[in-house]
Parts: structure tokens; C-alpha cells; sequence
């Protein structure tokens, strides 16, 4: 007679099996073998509340290896989450709630999205890193209103990529007592053995980044795998790695242990094989024992018991600290406070030159008054990127209510940090590097975009003016790389006030990701700027008349140079318009009225001027007009002379306008 443990996982392994084999497409081996320990860890020590998935104080559970959605679908199913039988026989169809990949918003209980390897084990960094933050900000004497604990599973795959050595080494340091990775140790990836090609001792690499490292000889053994857990949450000084040892397809008799399971169905007799090897019915497909949905409503219960209790705490405590409740409701509201909009420092930059990025760190000195949840850092170029909040403390260990993160020279990490600090909710993160280092953290920015996730990243040093550090560090192409990823803004304001609005527009957003794109080199304050740059673009000089001879478009530093390039113009007699293009995304975004009044059809002669690689500019430049940017990677000199080669000068700015108003 079997126990009920081993026909709940046996449950897992096969709605797993049928979910895949249905979808004729998908990953069985993984939960196959990976379902034991996953079941232990959220049959006995999980908190979480299925009645109300979003509960603040819930342990996170992330399934770094997302090609094993099916694993994480079917604990969700069991548990009660509302995830319907219905839902795992349509896994991976149009339209349903059981995507590919785990996705975060589409069903209830996914913590994050997560399919790119990696991505999910440095999110559960971050959200460790909240819950510390957090946990300083608010916790009192027997009030302990944020204290849980952020799990991952993560497999061989995951361990391979950069970005998890790079997480793993700032868990490290940051002594995340409370972050668990289950390793899925199954030495299987999509090529064959790991013996091709990954033969390091993971177990050591992590314990020299600071883990406890633990191993249960036997993912199947649920015993052992409790007792690892147990062992990893009494340390609550070092993150721990669970090393679990399991067999991929576990139970499929010719294909377990091979990657022929990895990520194909197993096929209707190797199912069959597989369902008499685990004296499991061949009929029907899908079939959840009564008993296995009894058993997992009673640990439903007392997950909902668990929530119930911390209700009443927070009742509690909303009475003998009114000011902290009330605190706790803004920094999770994610509202911004509209005061902001009247702050006169956001509007007076005086007039001497600066340039953008410091703007942005005046402006982040205001703004972090208002919201004192900003939460961030930079990857080791802070005094560059000029993002430190400057009567904050740092976030370290021994200074768990500091706000400045310093995340070392790990730009992929921080991507995914941050994105991890969102999910976790109560804070607003931003992280800063170089404009040409984006190209370190992209595959995190593109998810968190995708999870429409309002992370802030301010990208400094932004284009060919960065100079002597030649191309390697003169950023070209990102722009337009930024600015192709669905759901991202790009500003790059042109000075002072439309720094400031444009970290404004980045605070106010809340269903996606913003880049502030900030200049290295000094800039002139300039006159017109302002409130105008929520519209992404406008007409900052030359209103009138109302079809002028020509429209200057351009962005950031160049606005300037275009503004001085209009005066040149109209001493020659051309009446000449200049449009400040802070954001492609924001102008085109308003309503088809006021582009027109902006950049009227009726005028064909347009030159647009940025700095960066014209990909994007054409539709704005129309037919007969021009871009004046760069296709190549910059060269090495100081930064005016490097602008001054590369054509951002006025003569050359009138003479390319010259030759589009006269073949007009
Ligand atoms: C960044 C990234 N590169 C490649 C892939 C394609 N991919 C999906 S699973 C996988 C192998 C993962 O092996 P492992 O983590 O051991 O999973 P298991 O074979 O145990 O299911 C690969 C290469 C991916 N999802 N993400």
C-alpha cells in the first residue's frame, strides 16, 4: 500500500506527463524527477495562502528552470490556486492560464516569469534583498510583519549561466540567510550529459561565494529533503544550496536519466510503461485521486490559518503604530504623491551648464524625500552615474535599512534584482550603469519589460560625447535597441526640467520599465523646457508659423545644437521649427491632433539629429528628410572633437538642412 505522499507526487509527475503529451510539446522530465522535493518543500515548509496569492508575507517560490512550468502548474492545481484541471489539459494553447513558461500575471501564483535560465534564481536574489529592506523598515518587537523566506528551483542549466554566478556571489555577500535554492541536480541538459560540458564542483563554487551548501543524496526521499530544508532555514546568516540529486523522467523506464525526456512528450507507450511502472491507472489521463485533492485541502487550511493569524498581527500593529501602518499602505500602494508636481526644485535648474546625469541626481535627492522606498544602486559607477541617495545609508548586511544597493560590477544580476525587488512589492528599485553596458543586462530588462515591471534604470555617458574612452565605451546602437523592446520608455531629456520630468514620467508609471538616458558632458539649461516633455515631444522653438520651412528633430544633447543650427537658419531667411524628442515612445503615444500640430504632415523637410544609430529616426524623418546619427562604433578622442568629426556641429547641421530645403 502506498502512502499518500508518494501518490500526491505521483500525482505531479503525471499531470505533468498527460499536460505535455496532450500539448504534444513541452518539458515532462523535469517535474518528472524534481516533483518529490518540490512537493516537500510546499506540503512542509511553504507559507503561502492559495485564497489569496498576492499576501505580502508569503514565502516566494520560483522556479528558475522554467521549462518545467508544468511542475509549479500542477502545485498550484493541487493547492487549491485557481488553476482548474480545465486550465492543465489546455497547457500551452491559446489564451490559457498555463503559458509555455511560467508568466508572471497570468496565473495566479507565479511569482515571476522565467524561462531564459538564470533569470529566476537572480529575481529570488532580489526579492530576498526586499524582504531584508523591508523587514528593517517595518518589523517591531513581536510584530514580525515581513518575515519569510524566497526559494528557488533551479537545474544544471541555470547554475551554467553568468547571471546566477553573479547573483549567487552578491547573495553571498549580502549574507540572504533566508534565500533557499533547491539545485535540481540531474547532471541532464538538452545536449546530453553535463559531463560534455560542465564538470565544475557547483558545491564549491557556491560555498567560496558565502552558502551553506547542503546535499540530499535522494530527491525521491522526502525525509532527506526535509531535513535539508530544516538544516538550510536554521542558517540565517548564509544563503543555501540544496544540492538535490534526482534522476530527470524519473519513473519512465527507457528514458529516464537520458535528455530524450528533457523537453519532448514521452510518447504514448513510454506513458503507458511509465503509468504501469508507478502502478498508476492508464485511464483516464489527467486523474487526480480524491484522496490526493483531500490531502492538499488540508494543507490548504492551514496555509490559510497561517495568513489568517497574520492579519490579525497586522490589525494589531495598525493599532500600536498607526504611523508605520499608514507608511507600510504608501510604500505598497506604489502611488507617488502628487505634491511632487508643485516641488518648484523640480523646475529651477538656474542657468549654468550641466549635465544630465547630474540633473538626475539633484533630482533623485528630491524625488527620494517624497519616496522613501526607492531602493537602488548602481554597478559600481555611482559616482559616474550620480545615483546615490545621499542621506541614506548603504544596504549592506549589518545595515539591512540602507537604500543605496551596491551591486559591483554585475550589470546582468542587477537587471534581474531589480526586477526581483519589484515582484516582491513595498519598494521602487532603479539601478544605473553606462548606456553601452545596457548590452550586459538586456535579457533582464526585456523580461522585465514583458512582466510590466515599472523598474527604473538610468543609463549615464550616453553617446560618441563620452570621448577618450573610445568605442568601447561610446554607446551607438542601444538606443535603438531600447527603444524596440515592447513596453519600454525611453527619455533622454536635453537638460535640467526635462530631467525632471522625465523621472517624473518613470515614478508615475506602474505597468512598465522606464530608461532615463542621461548625458556624461555638460548641457545648457535651456528656455521652453518643462511640463511639456510628458508628451514625449514638442515644439520648443519656432511655434510659429505653422508650417515652417523646415523641423529640426532631435533628442537630449543634440537639442541644443539644433536649437543653435534654427538661429543660423533663420539669419539665412528659412523659418525653422525645433522639436525636442525626449521620448519616440510618449510622442507617439498622444493623441494623432497634436502630432500633426507638432510635426505637420504638410512639412517634408525634416532633419532629425541624435547622436546614436539612425534606426527609427526614418519614419519621423519621412521620405524627403535626413538623419544626421551614426553608424559606426565612435572613435577614440575627446568628446567634442569626436561630435565634431562625427558631423554634430552647426555648420554641418545647416549645410545637410541647406541641401534638403533647396532639393525641396
Ligand atoms: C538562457 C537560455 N539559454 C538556453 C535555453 C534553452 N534551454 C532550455 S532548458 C535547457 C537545458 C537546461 O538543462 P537543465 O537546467 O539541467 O534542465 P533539465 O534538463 O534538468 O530539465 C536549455 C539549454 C534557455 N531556456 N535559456
Amino acid at each position: 500500500m502506498k502512502d499518500i505522499d508518494e501518490i500526491a507526487v505521483n500525482t505531479i509527475r503525471f499531470l505533468a506527463v498527460d499536460a505535455v503529451e496532450k500539448a504534444k510539446s513541452g518539458h515532462p522530465g523535469l517535474p518528472m524527477g524534481a516533483a518529490a522535493a518540490a512537493y516537500t518543500l510546499w506540503t512542509r515548509f511553504l507559507k503561502h495562502c492559495p485564497a489569496d496569492p498576492n499576501w505580502t508575507d508569503r514565502d516566494r517560490f520560483i522556479l528558475s528552470a522554467g521549462h518545467g512550468s508544468m511542475l509549479v502548474y500542477a502545485l498550484l492545481h493541487l493547492f487549491g490556486y485557481e488553476l482548474s484541471l480545465e486550465e492543465i489539459k489546455n497547457f500551452r494553447q491559446w489564451g490559457s492560464r498555463t503559458p509555455g513558461h511560467p508568466e508572471f500575471g497570468y496565473t495566479p501564483g507565479v511569482e515571476t516569469t522565467t524561462g531564459p535560465l538564470g533569470q529566476g534564481f537572480a529575481n529570488a536574489v532580489g526579492m530576498a534583498m526586499a524582504e531584508r529592506r523591508l523587514a528593517a523598515e517595518f518589523n517591531r518587537p513581536g510584530y514580525p510583519l515581513i518575515d519569510h523566506h524566497t526559494y528557488t528551483l533551479a537545474g544544471d542549466g541555470c547554475m551554467m549561466e553568468g547571471i546566477s554566478s553573479e547573483a549567487a556571489s552578491l547573495a553571498g555577500h549580502h549574507r540572504l540567510g533566508k534565500l533557499i535554492c533547491l539545485y535540481d541536480d540531474n547532471e541532464i541538459t538538452i545536449d546530453g550529459s553535463t559531463e560534455l560540458t560542465f564538470t565544475e564542483d557547483v558545491g564549491k563554487r557556491f560555498a567560496a561565494y558565502g552558502w551553506q551548501v547542503l546535499t540530499v543524496d535522494d530527491g525521491n526521499r522526502i525525509d532527506q529533503v526535509e531535513e535539508a530544508i530544516t538544516e538550510a532555514k536554521k542558517d540565517l546568516a548564509r544563503p543555501s544550496l540544496i544540492m538535490v540529486r534526482t534522476r530527470i523522467g524519473c519513473g519512465a523506464p527507457a528514458k529516464e536519466g537520458t535528455a530524450g525526456v528533457h523537453g519532448a512528450p514521452l510518447g504514448s507507450d513510454e506513458v503507458a510503461a511509465t503509468k504501469q511502472n508507478l502502478d498508476w491507472p492508464l485511464d483516464p489521463a489527467f486523474h487526480v485521486p480524491r484522496e490526493v485533492y483531500d490531502h492538499f485541502a488540508a494543507y490548504r487550511q492551514s496555509c490559510e490559518e497561517k495568513k489568517q493569524k497574520w492579519d490579525v498581527l497586522f490589525e494589531k500593529y495598525r493599532k500600536e503604530y498607526p504611523e508605520e501602518a499608514t507608511k507600510w499602505e504608501r510604500w505598497f500602494s506604489g502611488e507617488v504623491p502628487p505634491e511632487i508636481a508643485s516641488d518648484s526644485r523640480l523646475r529651477d535648474f538656474g542657468e549654468d551648464p550641466d549635465a544630465t546625469r547630474a540633473s538626475s541626481g539633484k533630482v533623485m535627492q528630491i524625488l527620494t524625500e517624497y519616496l522613501p522606498n526607492l531602493f537602488g544602486g548602481s554597478a559600481d559607477l555611482a559616482a559616474s552615474t550620480k545615483t546615490t541617495l545621499k542621506d541614506k545609508d548603504e544596504f549592506q548586511s549589518a545595515s539591512p535599512g540602507g537604500s543605496n544597493i551596491h551591486f559591483g560590477v554585475r550589470e546582468h544580476a542587477m537587471g534581474a534584482v531589480l526586477s526581483g525587488i519589484m515582484l516582491h512589492g513595498g519598494l521602487r528599485p532603479f539601478g544605473s550603469t553606462f548606456l553601452v553596458f545596457f548590452d550586459y543586462m538586456k535579457p533582464a530588462v526585456r523580461l522585465a519589460a514583458m512582466m510590466g515591471l515599472p523598474v527604473i534604470y538610468i543609463y549615464t555617458h550616453d553617446s560618441i560625447a563620452v570621448g577618450e574612452d573610445g568605442p568601447t565605451h561610446q554607446p551607438v546602437e542601444q538606443l535603438a535597441h531600447l527603444r524596440s523592446t515592447p513596453n519600454m520608455h525611453v527619455l533622454r531629456p536635453a537638460d535640467g526640467k526635462e530631467t525632471a520630468v522625465a523621472w517624473r514620467h518613470a515614478l508615475q508609471r506602474r505597468c512598465g520599465p522606464t530608461a532615463l538616458v542621461c548625458s556624461r558632458q555638460k548641457l545648457p539649461q535651456l528656455e521652453g523646457t518643462g511640463e511639456k516633455a510628458f508628451k514625449g515631444g514638442y515644439i520648443i522653438s519656432g511655434e510659429q508659423p505653422e508650417e515652417p520651412d523646415l523641423i529640426l528633430i532631435a533628442s537630449g544633447s543634440e537639442v541644443s545644437l539644433a536649437l543653435q543650427a534654427r538661429e543660423a537658419l533663420e539669419q539665412k531667411g528659412f523659418k525653422v521649427r525645433v522639436v525636442s524628442m525626449v521620448s519616440r515612445e510618449l510622442f507617439l503615444a498622444q493623441d494623432p491632433a497634436y502630432r500633426e500640430k507638432v510635426l505637420p504632415a504638410a512639412v517634408k523637410c525634416r532633419l532629425v539629429i541624435e547622436a546614436a544609430h539612425p534606426l527609427g529616426w526614418e519614419s519621423f524623418a519621412g521620405p524627403w528628410g535626413a538623419v544626421i546619427g551614426i553608424d559606426d562604433f565612435g572613435a577614440s578622442a575627446p568628446g567634442p572633437k569626436v561630435m565634431e568629426k562625427y558631423g554634430f556641429r552647426v555648420e554641418a547641421v545647416v549645410e545637410k538642412a541647406e541641401e534638403l530645403l533647396s532639393s525641396d
